[in-house]
């Protein structure tokens, strides 16, 4: 090869390495795709905060479909009837000064399994997944969601929140009760998210009724 190519070939090489080449990754590919986003159609929680049911699985992906890891996924609660408790479980990181505004990170899958620990449920769509990387000037909204919570009923005032715990209690058990006899059709008691009233329901509220008394976030 003559010394003149061999220079032509080597600037060539030297412009793919800056360039990145054919291997790179455009910077579009961290940005979040919505359409291309598994979410959940309904949030499903509890007191205890221990569903984690494969339904609550969130996978952020990018425009050509591929899984974007360390996405911070966040869920708001603000506009719904669902309220989260003050403490959560390893992971999920309530946003500073918004105590209706959940956080998580996806893993190298992209994935996050979000269970809180939330009071209160939520039959219309208001509650509300956003996604965020690095290169996002702003969080995509992902979709709006239903949710609910085997503690469906919010029975402590918001001025009373800082010393009186909420919990699965008896108002829950006589709605409860009188949903799961009655074979209601309403989404606030399919806590399993079937799409039915049944037994994987009751299962789940018997396991929270009368434990997991927590204090909820402060407004
Ligand atoms: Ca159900």
């Amino acid at each position: 090869m003559r010394s003149l190519d061999r220079l032509h070939l080597v600037l060539a090489l030297l412009a793919l390495v800056v360039l990145g080449g054919p291997f790179a990754r455009p910077a579009a590919a961290q940005v979040p795709s919505a359409s291309h986003c598994k979410v959940p159609s309904k949030l499903l929680s509890t007191s205890s905060g221990s569903a984690g049911s494969p339904r609550d699985t969130i996978i952020v992906r990018d425009a050509s479909n591929t899984p974007i890891s360390s996405a911070l996924v966040t869920i708001d609660f603000r506009n719904s009837g669902m309220t989260p408790y003050a403490n959560q479980p390893s992971g999920i990181t309530p946003v500073d000064g918004f105590c209706q505004m959940l956080t998580m990170v996806t893993d190298a899958t992209g994935r996050v399994i979000f269970s809180p620990r939330m009071s209160g449920y939520e039959n219309d769509t208001r509650i509300v997944i956003y996604a965020r990387t690095a290169l996002c000037d702003s969080a995509i909204c992902l979709a709006h969601i239903r949710g609910t919570s085997t503690d469906f009923i919010t029975s402590v005032p918001a001025a009373n929140r800082w010393n009186t715990p909420e919990s699965v209690g008896l108002p829950e058990f006589a709605a409860f009760s009188s949903a799961y006899t009655s074979h209601s059709a309403d989404p606030r008691y399919d806590f399993d998210g079937n799409g039915s009233i049944g037994l994987g329901d009751l299962a789940l509220f018997t396991a929270e009724y009368g434990y997991y008394s927590a204090l909820l976030c402060l407004p």
